[in-house]
């Protein structure tokens, strides 16, 4: 029989331990599809977050770091100048790069770094409980707003992408969700895209993925990935937020 569809080389064989129905899984193998087709599985370097991704490095099989809470984009920013030629980047959840991080990833696009972040945006600090994150929707329930996010006492949600698009040095900026198979397809192009403009040294690139966390929204599996779409775009619209690649105009 052909086999038509396998695991990307650049993921390893183990199985991973995230919830059923999280998103973290369909963008680990995004990643690694990414490193597999642009060849570059030997000279990859990843920074991991503090969340539930923390131990991404026993699935991605390229060299990888780790970093404080937050620190990802500070790493990685000095592993990329000092080892130029290697594609650099940074797996962070919203809690890690829009609160604790929010200082280094904002410098760090105003710098232009030549690295790359995927920054999963699940609306929650999924990893220690389901706390408020920056990016928790207005009227979301969460263990630290247990009647729901509101926005006159806890701010509105935070919208780190649209903040990026103002830094000087970043080059391109997509949100994108894994939400639907089609999604799925447009989160990939996007990912492949950001490492491209790594890999042409034209500054910072961060792909936004809005991910389902069944387990801290309460919810199984179908609904959470129903209401990624239907509510999470609403306040976090898709679609290219920077472009200054000059790529289409090739
Ligand atoms: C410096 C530091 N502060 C706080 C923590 C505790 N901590 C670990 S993971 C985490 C939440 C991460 O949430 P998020 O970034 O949204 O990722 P998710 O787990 O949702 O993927 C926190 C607060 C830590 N590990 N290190
Ligand atoms: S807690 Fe949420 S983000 Fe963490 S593995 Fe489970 S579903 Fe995924």
């Amino acid at each position: 029989m052909n086999k038509i569809f396998t695991k990307p080389k650049s993921l390893k064989p183990n199985v991973m331990h995230y919830c059923p129905g999280c998103g973290h899984s369909i963008i680990h193998r995004l990643v690694g599809e990414t490193i597999d087709e642009l060849e570059i599985q030997e000279r990859t370097l990843g920074v991991p977050p503090a969340g539930c991704a923390v131990l991404a490095y026993n699935y991605f099989d390229v060299d990888m770091g780790e970093a404080p809470h937050g620190r990802a984009i500070a790493v990685a920013t000095g592993l990329k100048r000092v080892l130029p030629d290697r594609v650099v980047f940074t797996y962070q959840g919203d809690g890690d790069i829009a609160a604790i991080g929010t200082a280094e990833i904002i410098h760090a696009a105003n710098r232009g770094e030549k690295v790359t972040a995927i920054f999963v945006n699940n609306g929650t600090y999924g990893m220690t409980g389901g706390q408020m994150a920056p990016t928790t929707l207005a009227g979301m329930n969460s263990t630290t707003t247990p009647g729901g996010r509101d926005v006159a006492r806890d701010g509105a949600p935070l919208d780190l992408t649209q903040m990026l698009a103002t830094a000087k040095g970043s080059v391109y900026l997509e949100r994108v969700t894994v939400a639907s198979p089609k999604h799925i397809r447009q989160a990939k192009k996007a990912i492949k895209k950001a490492f491209q403009v790594q890999l042409d040294g034209l500054g910072f690139s961060l792909v936004e993925v809005l991910s389902p966390c069944p387990t801290n929204w309460k919810m199984a599996p179908v609904p959470a990935y129903e209401w990624t779409l239907q509510e999470m775009t609403k306040i976090f619209p898709l679609g290219v937020i920077k472009d200054i690649t000059g790529y289409d105009e090739k």
